[in-house]
């Protein structure tokens, strides 16, 4: 398999750390590309023209972070990062529906911030940011109805959590949320958070 992705993307590092979570390194190519070149050989496989998108061996693509990450999850071995049923499964997809939620809001804040002064709305901006903040404030409650072992709660709140800190790093998310910064700390340690974190 072949995995297109960008560096500081945090939707592609969110699937790398589910490929490195999920043992499945020996399988996964990673190709780095920067999508703002509109790189032919990503668009030609996701039209969309985005990373992460991850390419089968028969050549079939797969795009869009969370089905790459419940792809990657099912052919893993082990405990898997989204129970199959139950009260779990639901608490794992919520929770990584506000990691990604906040990966939205703070990639397209950052996207409205680069445009030219007389094309920003801080209007926008604002509300991106009003978001994210609000969404930081229910992070641990979340994490703390999730299973003990890991899922991909855990791991789309963690990947959010290093984007806030490579993009927005005034907004201080840490102020005010000691158990957050404290679980992060954990999170941020292992060995799939640090070989993906942003170059
Ligand atoms: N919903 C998508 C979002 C992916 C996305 O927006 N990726 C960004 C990089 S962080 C991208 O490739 N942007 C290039 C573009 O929009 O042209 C996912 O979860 O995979």
């Amino acid at each position: 398999m072949q995995l297109f992705y960008s560096p500081t993307s945090p939707y592609a590092r969110k699937c790398r750390v589910v490929a490195r979570e999920r043992d499945l390194m020996a399988d996964v190519e990673e190709l780095a590309v920067v999508p703002n070149d509109d790189p032919p050989e990503l668009q030609r496989r996701n039209p969309l023209g985005k990373v992460p998108c991850l390419v089968l061996d028969d050549g079939a693509a797969i795009f869009d972070s969370p089905v790459i990450a419940e792809y990657l999850d099912g052919l893993g071995s082990g405990p898997a990062l989204i129970p199959a049923a139950g009260p779990a499964r639901f608490k794992v997809l919520v929770a990584a529906a506000l990691g990604q939620g906040v990966t939205d809001a703070a990639y397209l804040a950052t996207g409205e911030s680069r445009r030219p002064a007389d094309k920003r709305s801080q209007e926008v901006v604002d509300r991106y940011r009003a978001a994210m903040l609000r969404s930081v404030d229910h992070m641990m409650d979340h994490l703390n109805g999730l299973p003990g072992e890991l899922t991909m709660g855990h791991i789309a709140c963690g990947t959010a959590l290093g984007y806030l800190d490579l993009r927005h790093g005034d907004l201080k998310w840490r102020d005010g949320h000691d158990s957050l910064a404290a679980w992060f700390e954990e999170f941020n340690a292992r060995p799939s958070m640090q070989e993906t974190a942003p170059a």
